[in-house]
């Protein structure tokens, strides 16, 4: 098997995404040199605050032609709302990326590792370890909408919920042909159909047919709220979690929180077909409150790069190893090495990244 060459766009983006890219490359330096894979970085400044101040823009008219040839981005963090507002800096960058290259799966691993303090009673490593299918790139998240009558007393604002059906089915078969590899093979499907009682009826109806496919795997809906209680109460019931994407959006920031924090939270935001690249972020933004200190939990941006690696490999060979090993090393840093101050410690971001990558080398 001959060496797996990547082309990677590395794109820091805002405040801490800043901080911990370079502890993300360091650890994917550090896999690829012990796996035998070559990795060629293209270093990107846009899709940042910093840009927009200097252009008006978030991302270059090129962007696309400048990304061409890549296999993957890796992307650090969105969003500087003191220069930017939230809006125009997501709609800008990261919204972008996952429509215009159809990324339509958003895959968040929730786990607890041994030798981090669950904020939840009585909970050890092993009751909490689900994955949360979040829809990318239509639902809540549209560009439908209007203000009218704006600045006046009838000042009027909608925004409308699209579901499309090839969007529903494609993002529920994901969450089914994953399940169907894990050993638990459960799905549990977030709804609302109880209050949303147009569109989610209908997404209820979609996740029926789609469940009828496979009928060795089990599955349920929940309302969106006693599913957040449950992923606080009893997270032990998940094993693959589907949604729409607020929704996805809500429940993968709750869930890594109930992990003891959401600086462990990698995610995948994935065009599965791989006719676009996809990209790899840590699920937390920029964090402008502790942005500077160099004081950011790195593992987010480290499990990502891990995924990417195994996303990447079609063929499951170096690719899953490094996967594996950079799990293990976070393991091990985790049980026994520096912490960030998220986890109880006094360490910083590059004295985690310098551990994780030290025991990933071996
Ligand atoms: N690294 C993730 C990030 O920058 N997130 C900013 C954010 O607000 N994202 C919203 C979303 O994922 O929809």
């Amino acid at each position: 098997m001959g060496k797996h060459i990547y082309n990677i766009a590395v794109i820091p983006g805002d405040g801490i995404g800043k901080e911990v890219m370079p502890e993300g490359l360091r650890v994917l330096d550090a896999a690829a040199g012990r796996f035998g894979i070559e990795l060629r970085y293209k270093h990107i400044e846009w899709a940042s605050c910093d840009y927009y101040a200097a252009t008006g823009r978030m991302m270059p008219d090129d962007w696309k032609a400048q990304l061409s040839g890549m296999d993957a981005i890796y992307f650090g963090a969105a969003g500087w709302p003191a220069a930017v507002p939230d809006h125009v800096s997501l709609w800008g960058s990261l919204l972008k990326f996952r429509r215009e290259f159809d990324q339509y799966v958003n895959l968040r691993p929730a786990r607890l590792f041994d030798g981090v303090p669950c904020p939840l009673a009585n909970r050890k490593p092993g009751d909490i370890d689900f994955m949360i299918v979040r829809e990318n790139t239509e639902g809540e998240y549209s560009s439908v909408g209007g203000i009218m009558y704006e600045g006046t007393e009838r000042e009027i604002v909608m925004q409308q919920s699209v579901h499309s059906r090839i969007g529903s089915d494609r993002v529920l078969r994901f969450a089914f042909e994953l399940a169907r590899q894990r050993e638990r093979k459960q799905v549990t499907v977030a709804t609302k159909s109880n209050g949303l009682a147009v569109s989610m009826p209908w997404w209820d109806g979609r996740a029926a047919a789609m469940a009828a496919q496979y009928p060795d795997v089990d599955w349920d809906k929940q309302h969106i709220d006693i599913l957040s209680a449950r992923f606080v109460l009893q997270p032990q019931r998940f094993d693959v979690v589907v949604a729409s994407n607020l929704f996805g959006d809500i429940l993968s920031d709750l869930g890594p929180a109930c992990t003891g924090t959401l600086g462990l939270a990698p995610s995948a935001n994935l065009n599965p077909e791989r006719a676009f690249p996809s990209l790899f972020e840590p699920v937390h933004g920029s964090a402008p409150d502790i942005y500077g200190r160099n004081v950011a939990n790195p593992i987010g941006m480290i499990w990502s790069g891990a995924m990417m690696l195994d996303f990447l490999d079609t063929d499951g060979g170096s690719g899953r190893q490094a996967h594996d090993a950079i799990l293990a090393a976070i393991q091990q840093v985790l049980r026994d090495g520096p912490r960030t101050a998220d986890l109880g410690g006094t360490a910083s971001t590059t004295d985690m990244g310098q551990a994780i990558a030290a025991a990933v080398a071996g």
